[in-house]
């Protein structure tokens, strides 16, 4: 790897420097001509929905309803290159695993079904019954609690429904998804504060809002179609009012890069109006500091909603105690940032008539997320923005159809899904003890009671903790299948017996025994709508998610345990009423409802002010203490995605807003801690984990970057930085890896 070229990047968000991404990987992968066309056709009516992130697809689109990673995605899955067998003759596993991420996915779709072969360490051709007859076979001998069902949230809401009925069926509810290391801490944190496990905005209410919180989310890079509602509220007046300890470009400024008039006169808006740098993990005490702030404002002159305090909220007496008791010191302390700070940012809130709190993995992948989200609400319920026009919280989810899995029956978590509807439908008795979550789930592979692994998508062992251990670990599993587009890290580490098996993208025609079919998916917004394949499969042996999952299941299945897995795969409007069966209130008259302009929401209590919580209100919800961690004067490292990958699908080197070229093998570090530390730029150093549990944690070769970052903190990629995670080290309640504050020090 080249050392690569560190340069501060001065452009806006968007703008030229978004028009020349997307025409580089479209070159890159050899989809000049065709590329073009077929982006006019992403988040349409009768297109595809975009495979990069979950954030909302209006019902009226612009003629280009897409981004530049939205581009980057369709170019990266509809790529030209293709994987071909005489490549795994050509590379053993060994060799492989040298390689880079960039590097394996970028040798294109995977071509056939294929087999790890010990002996030579390679993988070779199978056929699809041979592969389903085996892994039936090797299912049927394994205990059903010693296999997890692992999926990654861009598999369709049928594809998702097919895997969690065959997994319960299988007799296990071992299914934890992506979530796990992502939103978990919203699923667990908001049903408690407002009975609903998702988001209560829709995109109209972006266009009336008059205030926008961000919390640790990065719109630029993480769902850039988002910049467009945040241009249009900025330029109406609206206060946008921003907490990172980074200062992400795309919440600074931006230029439309699909207005010509913004694009020639070079025209930026200018985003957030105020932003404020907290140290990481700091979020818990700055907002406690604003709830605080709200009720000594509201001494002199009112600024608190009482009158929804009283219909509508529980506890607030004991929190208002817990306000008053806690210390200013305390909260500069812990934030980082000035009580004057917090009060300006309180003020700004104040003043507004309806606010939207948005956020992402900067709340919810820490020790203390699930108190930290429940502190936003607080502070959103103090002026009753739940449940009102232009108002409401907003967690981003992350893959396309992260949400809707959830929504849908995949999960760990027995009591989230109607299993005895389940059992009606189907007659089978499912298993009713809770199942692994992902954090659950790699210390059974570290124990070794976990014997099998399925996933559906993802790349697992790249995106879990503790990835040295996690490595070694593996290949002591009996069973190891990966569906997947795309060569990754997670099929290079074989189990005993081991298979990849390539599948259609969504992107892709679907042709089954009854034509064409379409899929559907949930946004991040609640809305689910439909997704149409539009271009050629990548190969003849690519096999749909529904047609695999059928496959698998019926070799795998006992008798008795029977569900119309053929039809399914052959008309998937069959699945969508299977599910409306067990969902009658989310997908009620699903088929007919998936054809309409836009979709259709899911049901949201909160919305409409109804509480599904123990007490029937919307709860005030009072944290344990305020500080994040017990990790003394280590350093929080927080992992970080660029604007050039998805995940771990790293596209390539150029995170342009943050001024790194060519490579990722970099840290960032403040100035203050620079000085501290005695470090020079530009010097090689490696990170070590601070932890007293007898491991060794390090990653070296890392290039120091001076960059702007409160003290306390430094920041470096994910998931170059995953071998740093402890596994233990992740969020009380809801298990998602704490990858936002991983206690570390600098070796030089
Ligand atoms: N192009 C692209 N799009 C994506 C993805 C991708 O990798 N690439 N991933 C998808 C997925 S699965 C997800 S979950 C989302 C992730 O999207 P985001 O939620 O935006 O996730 P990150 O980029 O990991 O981090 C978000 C921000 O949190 C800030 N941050 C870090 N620590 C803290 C903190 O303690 N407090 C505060 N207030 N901020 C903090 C970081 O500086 C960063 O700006 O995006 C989805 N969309
Ligand atoms: N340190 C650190 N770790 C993190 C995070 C972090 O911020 N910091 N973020 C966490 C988060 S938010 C998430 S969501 C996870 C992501 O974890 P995962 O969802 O497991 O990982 P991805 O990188 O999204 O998976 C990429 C792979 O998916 C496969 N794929 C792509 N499209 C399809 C498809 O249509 N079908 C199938 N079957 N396969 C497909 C390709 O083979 C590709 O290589 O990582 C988590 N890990
Ligand atoms: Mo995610």
């Amino acid at each position: 790897m080249a050392d690569g070229r560190i340069e501060p990047y001065e452009g806006p968000a968007g703008g030229w420097g978004s028009i020349r991404s997307v025409e580089g990987i479209l070159h890159q992968e050899g989809r000049l001509v065709g590329g073009n066309a077929l982006l006019l056709k992403q988040n349409k009516e009768d297109g595809f929905s975009c495979v990069s992130c979950a954030w909302a697809k209006p019902a009226e689109p612009r003629l280009f309803e897409y981004c530049e990673n939205g581009a980057k995605a369709t170019a990266w899955e509809t790529t030209s290159r293709r994987i071909r067998s005489r490549f795994f003759a050509e590379h053993s596993l060994t060799t492989l695993r040298g390689w880079t991420d960039h590097a394996l996915e970028a040798e294109g779709r995977l071509m056939r079904p294929m087999r790890y072969d010990p002996g030579s360490d390679t993988y070779k051709v199978v056929e699809w019954e041979d592969a389903f007859r085996e892994i039936g076979a090797e299912l049927r001998r394994l205990e059903p609690d010693s296999v997890v069902f692992y999926v990654s949230g861009r598999a369709s809401l049928e594809a998702s429904y097919m895997w969690g009925l065959m997994a319960r069926m299988y007799g296990t509810n071992n299914l934890p998804d992506s979530s796990n290391m992502c939103h978990e801490t919203t699923s667990v944190a908001l049903p408690e504060s407002i009975g609903v496990p998702v988001g209560t905005v829709t995109l109209e209410d972006f266009n009336k809002a008059d205030c926008l919180m961000f919390f640790g989310q990065n719109p630029g890079s993480n769902s850039p179609r988002m910049l467009h509602p945040l241009q249009e509220a900025a330029k109406r007046g609206a206060a946008i009012i921003t907490f990172n300890p980074l200062r992400e470009r795309g919440l600074e400024r931006f230029t439309n890069p699909q207005s010509p008039t913004e694009m020639l006169a070079g025209r930026e808006t200018r985003i957030s109006s105020q932003y404020h740098q907290l140290r990481a993990g700091g979020d818990l005490a700055a907002l406690t500091g604003m709830c605080k702030a709200l009720l000594e404002m509201d001494a002199e002159k009112p600024v608190l909603d009482r009158a929804f305090i009283a219909e509508h909220c529980h506890g607030f007496d004991a929190f208002a105690e817990f306000l008053r008791d806690t210390a200013w010191a305390e909260i500069e302390r812990e934030s980082s940032l000035t009580r004057d700070a917090i009060t300006t940012a309180a003020r700004g809130y104040a003043a507004s008539q309806r606010c939207i709190a948005v956020y992402g993995m900067g709340l919810t992948q820490h020790r203390r997320g699930v108190e930290t989200v429940q502190m936003l609400v607080n502070l959103l319920l103090l002026r009753g923005n739940i449940g009102r026009e232009g108002a409401g919280i907003c967690p981003v989810r992350g893959h396309s159809n992260v949400q809707g899995q959830r929504t849908i029956g995949i999960s760990e978590k027995p009591e989230l899904v109607p299993l005895d509807k389940l059992a009606e439908q189907y007659r089978f008795e499912p298993p009713r003890h809770k199942g692994v979550s992902t954090v659950e789930a790699c210390e059974g592979i570290l124990k070794g009671s976990v014997r099998g692994f399925l996933s559906l998508g993802g790349n697992f062992l790249r995106a879990v903790p503790e990835t040295a251990a996690m490595e070694e670990a593996w290949p002591r599993m009996r069973l190891s299948v990966q569906i997947a587009t795309k060569l990754n890290r997670s099929h290079l580490v074989p189990g005993e017996v081991t298979f990849l098996l390539p599948c259609l993208g969504r992107i892709e025609f679907d042709e089954q025994q009854t034509g064409r079919q379409v899929v559907s998916i949930e946004d991040s917004n609640g809305q689910i709508h439909a997704s149409r394949g539009m271009t050629p499969p990548a190969g003849r042996q690519l096999r749909s998610e529904p047609w695999i999952i059928a496959g698998i299941a019926k070799a795998a299945l006992p008798p008795g345990h029977e569900a119309p897995w053929d039809q399914w795969a052959a008309d998937y409007s069959r699945i969508r009423e299977a599910a409306q069966q067990t969902f009658p209130e989310v997908f009620r008259d699903y088929n007919a409802r998936l054809g309409r302009k836009g979709g259709f929401p899911r049901p949201r209590a909160a919305r409409q002010r109804v509480w599904n919580t123990p007490t029937k209100r919307a709860n005030f919800m009072v944290p344990r203490s305020l500080d994040q961690a017990q990790d003394g004067d280590a350093l929080r490292l927080i992992t970080l995605r660029s604007n050039d990958q998805f995940n771990t699908t790293i596209y390539g080197y150029e995170d342009r807003f943050r001024g790194v070229s060519g490579t990722r093998e970099v840290v960032f570090v403040g100035a203050e801690e620079m000085r501290r530390l005695g470090l020079r730029p530009d010097q090689y150093v490696t990170l070590e984990t601070v932890a007293d549990d007898g491991r060794q944690r390090r990653v070296g070769g890392l290039r120091v970057v001076p960059y702007n970052l409160p003290p306390g903190c430094i920041a470096a990629y994910y998931p170059e930085c995953n071998p740093l995670i402890p596994l233990w080290h992740h969020a009380e309640r809801s298990q998602v890896p704490a990858a936002k504050s991983v206690p570390v020090r600098i070796l030089s």
